[in-house]
């Protein structure tokens, strides 16, 4: 049996697992599961991942793995090269803290200005079997902490190649792909960003990217 990836190929969050899974040279078989007609909440989709989201990962003895984090800890434990996740003591550290980061200012804020504000999400502000309304002054929020989100990013990008550490990690995957998820409530870095422009474009760059 082959490891079994439950995936919606426009959606960011299963992405970042496809690029991770991409840079490892690590295969599996791919379902899709139409978000777009709400088929993570229906039975079928729950006996396998009872939270709704994608990505999840099945595994070879049946595990399924819910959770980005959970997935790129499989990922580097069965292929250990390359890392992704850091090599030293203090690589690990630095990766673990920027690829939180990263998904919570980043791709957290966009997700607070989407679900909060999209027609389609009107009941669905919060992922998972729980339907919850929509807060329109959380899509504010979002919007002003994006913005700071691209600041500090540049910042940190300055002389720098990559976010966590000197080669490519998790936190780079995750920073790609909520750069890309910014431009679904259409912003993204300003001309003035140029560090965090130099990065985006030589991680856009790689191969993994196109998964
Ligand atoms: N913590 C999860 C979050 C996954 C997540 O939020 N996935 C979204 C797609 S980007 C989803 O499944 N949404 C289902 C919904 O909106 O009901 C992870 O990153 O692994």
């Amino acid at each position: 049996m082959s490891l079994v990836f439950y995936d919606c190929t426009p959606a960011p969050s299963p992405r970042r697992a496809r690029i991770l899974l991409a840079e490892k040279g690590i295969e599996y078989e791919n379902v899709q599961v139409d978000l777009g007609n709400r088929e993570q909440l229906g039975e079928e989709y729950q006996k396998i991942n009872p939270f709704c989201t994608v990505p999840a990962l099945k595994l070879e003895d049946g595990t399924v793995l819910t959770e980005n984090s959970g997935i790129a800890a499989f990922a580097e434990a069965y292929k250990p090269d390359p890392p992704l996740l850091g090599s030293t003591p203090a690589e690990k550290g630095l990766v673990a803290t920027w690829n939180s980061k990263v998904e919570g200012e980043g791709l957290a804020a966009i997700a607070e200005v989407l679900r909060n504000s999209s027609k389609g999400m009107q009941d669905r502000a919060i992922t998972g079997p729980v339907n919850y309304a929509q807060l329109p002054e959380l899509a504010e929020r979002g919007r002003q902490r994006i913005e700071n989100f691209f600041n500090m990013l540049n910042v940190r990008l300055k002389g720098r190649d990559f976010i966590a550490i000197d080669t490519f990690s998790v936190a780079d995957i995750t920073g790609l792909v909520v750069l890309d998820f910014a431009k679904w409530i259409k912003t993204g870095p300003k001309p003035e960003h140029e560090d965090l422009k130099r990065w985006y474009d030589a991680v856009s760059a790689r191969p993994s990217a196109k998964a």
